[in-house]
Formats: structure tokens, sequence, C-alpha cells
């Protein structure tokens, strides 16, 4: 198992997740700091109700807008450990990446495995192709093979979409409450059975290449002011911020500058030489294959 101590290097996480799809970095947060999560979590799990779809979960908890919710979960999106692995796997395939979904995955007892699935199925891309979101599912709870955690499949971000894995070949992702797991949207995963008799409780954090749209659209779980009030880092990456040279503009603007004072300067800065050199650095894809009737139509150059 990718399972790395707290002070890993960028580096080495990187290698693995490229490697095999996925890593995880063990106690990122430290207790008191899952104790704050908590106190800002738990009240929004309590009057939070189960789902009713199969994919969803009959016995699990989900909401979004974390962003807004949980100043941990802030900290968290921008833990300098998580932004190196994504600054490494996303900023080959895009000038800009940003947050794709912020969310608990609040599995109770009883809950079933599960269907396994690629998160990056949002998009009509056929695999293998490039890592189009990087996730992380931040353990609140210990995660173990008991209680429902993660279960995925190493290595098959590099796999064909037809091939389905043999049961040896799925693998919990067990960790200790704190830790990070980290994958590509690419890799089969699902959230496991919980067996036990207490929740697991799991808080997950992904990012998106920058020319993609957001799962969960980030700009209105709050309002401006609020966003305002968040570290700059923030605001960009919830998308205060262009995807590309001009992608995304509002009103002619750069909307990390509409959203920080400049509505109504014309003309609005656009672009700028930091994002152009970024767009330099983007791989081009080369579609070599389009088919109609599946999810999967486009079939683009593997990484
Ligand atoms: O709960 C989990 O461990 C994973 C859930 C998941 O992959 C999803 O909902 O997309
Ligand atoms: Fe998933």
């Amino acid at each position: 198992m990718n399972n790395f101590p707290t002070d890993a290097s960028v580096a080495e996480v990187t290698e693995a997740v490229k490697r095999d799809g996925y890593a995880i970095v063990e106690k990122l947060i430290d207790a008191g700091q899952i104790a704050r999560l908590k106190g800002e979590l738990e009240p929004h799990v309590a009057v939070t109700a189960t789902g009713t779809e199969d994919f969803w979960g009959y016995e699990t908890k989900r909401f979004g807008a974390l962003i807004r919710k949980s100043e941990m979960a802030r900290e968290m999106l921008v833990h300098p450990t998580v932004l190196g692995v994504a600054d490494d796997i996303l900023l080959k395939f895009c000038a800009r990446y940003w947050v794709n979904y912020t969310g608990i995955m609040h599995l109770g007892p009883g809950e079933k495995a599960q269907l396994l699935h690629r998160d990056t199925n949002l998009w009509p891309i056929r695999n293998p192709a490039p890592p189009l979101t990087l996730a992380t599912m931040w353990a609140v709870s210990d995660f173990t093979a008991q209680n429902g955690a993660t279960a995925l499949v190493p290595g098959s971000h590099l796999w064909e979409d037809e091939r389905t894995p043999e049961p040896h070949e799925i693998m919990p992702a067990v960790m200790p409450a704190g830790s990070v797991l980290i994958y590509t949207g690419n890799v089969v995963h699902g959230g496991g059975a919980n067996q036990s008799n207490r929740p697991r409780f799991g808080v997950a954090l992904h990012y998106v290449l920058g020319w993609l749209r957001q799962e969960e659209t980030q700009l209105l779980t709050m309002s401006m002011d609020e966003a305002r009030a968040l570290p700059e880092q923030v605001q960009r990456l919830m998308g205060y911020s262009l995807g590309a040279d001009s992608l995304g503009f509002v009103d002619h603007t750069d909307p990390f500058e509409y959203l920080n004072g400049k509505q109504g300067d014309r003309p609005g800065t656009l672009g700028g030489a930091d994002l152009a050199e970024a767009e330099k650095r983007v791989q081009r894809l080369r579609v070599v294959a389009t088919e109609a009737g599946d999810r999967s139509r486009f079939t683009v150059e593997p990484e």
C-alpha cells in the first residue's frame, strides 16, 4: 500500500499517484484539527438526511459547500502537500485548476458498498485519458476495512473503460483519522460497506482542470461578500480566476479582479504574463475517435 508518513515529500507522493493512481499521506491533520473540523461539520451532519438512491447510499449522509461551512476544510483545501501533488498531476493538462467538489461522505452502520466507478465519468471521455480530476478523501474517523474505507483499484487509471476489476484487485484505503487519500479521478473506486456500528466519516475535496465545468458550482455556494472575506488562494481555487487565457471572464474582467473591486473599470485585464506562460506548458489533447450512444464518447490520446 502507498501509505506515506506525515512529512512525505510532494515528489514521492506524486510518483505513487502517477504510478498507481493513488497515495495515502497519514495524519496530515492532527487531533486538534480533526476536532475543529468535526465541531464545524457535526451540526450540519445532525440535520442532514441519508440518501435516497443506490449510488448516493441509503445510509450515507452527504452535503457540500464546505468552503462556506468550514474554516478547517478551507485549510485542508490548500494544504501544501495536496496542492503540490495537484500542481504536478493537473498542471500538465491545464493552465489553472480549481475546486471541483467539496462534501462529506458519512457512511452510517449498515451502508452497502457503493458501485465502483470513475469520478471522471461525468465527462464524455473514454479512459485511458489524462486525469481530469484529482480527489482527496480526508479521514475524519479512522478508515478501516470493516467500516467502509474507500475501495479502490490500484493502477486502474490506466485501464480501458471495459475492463472490470477482479475481487483481488480491489483494495480498501485503510488509514487512521487525519490522513488523506489522494487519487486521480480516473481510478476505479467506491465507498466501502460499513459493517461496523459507528459511522465512517470522510471529507472529500476534489480539484478539476480549469477548462472543465466544476461538479459543484462553487461560486453559488456563498455571496460575493462572503467570498471577499476568504483568503486569496481560496478565492482563486473556488473559481474566482481565469481557467485559461480569457476563459471564464466576467464583463471582460478577470473574475478575481471583479470580485475584489474592479467592477466597471474598463477595460478590465485578462490573462497576463504568468497565465500565458502556464498556457505554453499545457499538453494539447488529440481526439483520436468519437462514438455516439455511450457516456464515454471522445477518445483522447492517453497521458
Ligand atoms: O465514500 C467513499 O469512500 C467514496 C465515495 C465516492 O467515491 C463517490 O461518492 O464518488
Ligand atoms: Fe467517487
